[in-house]
């Protein structure tokens, strides 16, 4: 071959690649269920005795905040798994027993069933998160068949479109199947599910069904469909569920509203519900941009599945910019204000007994969550949490208040304040161990919410009395020791090792509460006597201390423990890093301000390794915890490891096993820390750039102050970065050594160059 005829072949070869080249594509070749299967739910481990099916593995997800889809793509079959994110059974649960906690429901099935349809060619499924659309495509009978699938946000339904290349090609039936045995009534275009769960919570959901040529009608539970040109779904559900104990959580019969929404929603052409969606949802999405370089024609080529295992050994950079923006488009995609937050499973679930109840898990996994809504720019999509857990406030301080473990030091039972177990429900219901200072962990996001964006209404009236009960609640459990010392009593370091006084854990979340008190006190000149009664309190907080071979201790005196034996050495590779929550998402240790603490926090974490118990979510923690301790290339190995078959999914849901979201968002707020940070009352540009990315860009970043920050590098050198000020606030930079304090006006950008000028 010339030179000439050779150039024409790679043209046409980047040109056949260019289609499927969009870095913002999970693709693939074959519907939900026919891959390779990777390991699912095998290790036995605590599952809260459910399952998830290899389906959650395949899926492609959709979802509005509320209501969400999960694709499979059959040709001859098209599956989309329905969730509402309140359908939930359980209820206040006085016990505290997991077992009787309730868990998250699947709410039904759609199934579109098209006969003949069995031998296809061409086929591709693809999920395109940069414009919230998912497809299939393919041939068959020499028909050129495709579907459009979306959930808006703006209308509240989700949408499948249908369409050929050759008129009059539909024909077949449409089922909406519920999962809790209702029985569907078909009626025209509408089927319609509605019941109730065993908690007397009411749901619905409905479908209509609009034709172009051809003939629908509803025929027993079906609609029934011949030879049309092309057809358009509209789904919409809701439950009775309301976010407000008074009420016992109950409100308006959902048939009213769910009708409306579907009928208005169908009487819409298809290309306006569309464009409606597009414009909401890129109103959020293009906030941010990233680019980490180019991922070669060889790795663009692959569909994800394949694509994804590969990078887990070599470097894939646009494959890493999707797992970034995917934790971004999950968020984005289930959990919207007027919504409940992301739970286990996102909104994502094909089961009634998921596992863990697709609960909320108080000592890791909501937070990880939303550790990304703050940073990556999607600050609203963190309200549905703030507005569960107000919610959740009466039922938690009754159930504190009458529980035994939460005597105060003077013996009395708890009288202020409230305290919550690992697993919740959305009743105010509870389940499984308590974790004492989860009140304060979950304080941490009411703070950052305001130091990201600087709003003093939520300050005033939302944050700062959360804050404040805690501290009540801490101030009457701290215990002093005989030096003064005050300690968490009977601590336990989040399932690992024995429960005692002081565990670090559980000092350092206590310390971060003190500490974002007193900064909310300042801010709003108030209760200057009790800030600074709290201010004194922080400062007696026992701090974690450093072991016999440098590590950091994660309970306040070294273990020697024959019933653990692995515990405080280096043979101790436990999942959880609770210890160094002081890293991140604390304050408490930095390299700067507490540099032997950062280093002996490096030598555990180091020590951690990522083999055994180590699984998904860990391994986000792990890459923002190596990101603060401005370590790069570690953050970096620790992120590549989330592409490997051991722990994600092929649909790049963290694989925990089982399924499990929290990895995803934790992933994305890793990502966020190795480019930049603001904990330490400065905006610290690539502070942990790895080796792995030379020459990139991001744009639209979020640092605490109300800033947003645009940031390019080349050759690991930063070259760029546009600091755009929401309210004026004064502006400390640092680049490495290099520091810098500016002034920008409210509204105004500042252009600065690689060493800050
Ligand atoms: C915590 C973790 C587990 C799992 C579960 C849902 O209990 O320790 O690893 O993520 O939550």
């Amino acid at each position: 071959m010339n030179k000439k005829n050779l150039l024409a072949v790679l043209v046409l070869l980047s040109a056949g690649t260019a289609s499927f080249a969009s870095d913002l594509v999970l693709w693939y070749q074959q519907p939900a269920g026919v891959t390779r299967t990777v390991p699912m739910a095998t290790n036995g481990l605590g599952l809260g005795g459910g399952r998830a099916s290899a389906f959650m593995n395949e899926g492609l997800p959709i979802g509005n905040g509320r209501m969400g889809g999960f694709i499979s793509g059959g040709p001859a079959r098209e599956r989309v798994v329905l969730n509402e994110d309140s359908l939930w059974t359980g209820d206040e649960n006085p016990s505290g027993d997991d077992n009787t906690m309730g868990a998250y429901q699947v709410l039904g099935n759609v199934f579109i069933n098209l006969p003949g349809h069995e031998n296809v060619t061409d086929y591709r499924r693809d999920l395109d998160i940069g414009d919230a659309l998912a497809h299939v495509s393919y041939e068959s009978g020499g028909v050129k068949f495709s579907r459009e699938f979306f959930c808006s946000h703006a209308d509240g339904v989700l949408v499948v479109r249908l369409t050929a290349d050759k008129p009059g090609s539909y024909t077949g039936s449409i089922e909406l199947s519920d999962s809790h045995n209702s029985q569907t009534v078909a009626k025209k275009n509408r089927l319609t599910d509605s019941g109730s769960l065993t908690n007397g919570l009411k749901y619905e959901s409905q479908l209509i069904a609009v034709n172009d040529g051809g003939s629908l009608e509803a025929s027993g539970s079906t609609l029934e469909f011949k030879n049309c040109d092309s057809l358009t779904l509209v789904v919409a559900a809701g439950t009775d569920y309301a976010m407000d104990y008074a009420k016992k959580f109950r409100g308006e019969d959902p048939h009213a509203r769910v009708a409306k929404q579907v009928e208005k929603a169908a009487a819409q052409k298809y290309d306006a519900l569309k464009s409606e969606h597009e414009k909401d949802f890129h109103s959020l999405f293009d906030r941010v941009a990233l680019d980490l370089g180019k991922s070669s024609a060889e790795q663009i080529a692959l569909p994800t599945d394949q694509r994804k295992v590969k990078a887990a050994e070599t470097v894939d950079p646009g494959l890493e910019e999707l797992l970034f923006q995917y934790g971004r488009y999950l968020l984005i995609s289930c959990s919207r204000p007027g919504g409940l937050p992301a739970n286990l499973q996102g909104l994502w679930n094909d089961n009634n007994r998921p596992p863990w109840h697709s609960d909320y898990h108080a000592n890791i996994n909501v937070e990880m969550n939303y550790w990304p809504a703050e940073p990556a720019n999607l600050a609203e999509c963190a309200t549905p949490f703030f507005d569960l857990v107000q919610s959740q406030l009466e039922p938690w301080r009754k159930a504190t208040a009458a529980a035994k473990e939460f005597k105060t030091q003077s013996g009395a039972m708890a009288a202020r304040g409230f305290a919550i177990r690992t697993s919740h429900n959305i009743y105010g219901g509870m389940g499984w161990k308590w974790d004492n200072t989860a009140n304060a962990w979950y304080g941490l996001h009411f703070w950052e919410h305001y130091a990201f964006g600087g709003d003093k209404k939520f300050l005033k009236q939302t944050a700062y009395p959360y804050l404040k009960e805690v501290c009540e609640f801490w101030e009457d459990h701290l215990k002093a020791l005989p030096d003064g010392k005050l300690v968490v009593p009977d601590a336990w370091s989040p399932e690992h090792g024995p429960a005692e006084d002081g565990v670090s854990y559980s000092q350092e979340i206590v310390w971060d509460l003190f500490n974002n008190y007193v900064e909310a006190a300042d801010a709003l000149g108030v209760d200057k006597d009790y800030r600074d009664k709290i201010a004194a309190m922080r400062d007696k907080l026992a701090t974690p201390g450093i072991g016999s071979w440098g590590q950091l201790l994660e309970w306040m005196n070294e273990q020697h423990n024959p019933k653990y034996p692995e515990l405080d050495t280096t043979n101790d590779h436990h999942r959880h890093t609770s210890h160094l929550f002081a890293v991140h998402p604390g304050r408490q240790i930095s390299v700067a301000k507490t540099p032997e603490l950062a280093h002996a926090a490096k030598v555990s974490l180091d020590a951690r390794g990522d083999t055994g118990d180590v699984r998904e979510w860990s391994f986000a923690w792990r890459t923002a915890i190596y990101a603060r301790l401005h370590d790069g290339n570690d953050a970096h190995r620790e992120l590549q490891q989330l592409f490997s078959d051991r722990n994600s999914c092929l649909n790049l849901f963290g694989l925990h096993p089982p399924m499990q979201m929290d990895g995803n968002f934790g992933i994305t707020a890793g990502i966020c820390e190795i480019l930049m940070q603001s904990h330490e009352g400065e905006i610290n540009l690539l502070p942990a750039l790895p080796a792995a990315w030379p020459t990139g860009s991001v744009k639209g970043l979020r640092a605490r102050g109300n800033f947003t920050v645009d940031i390019e590098w080349q050759n690991g050198k930063l070259v760029s970065a546009t600091v755009h000020s929401l309210d004026g606030n004064p502006c400390h930079l640092r680049y490495g050594n290099v520091t810098r304090e500016v002034k920008i006006k409210k509204g105004a950008a500042l252009q600065l160059g690689g060493s800050l000028k």
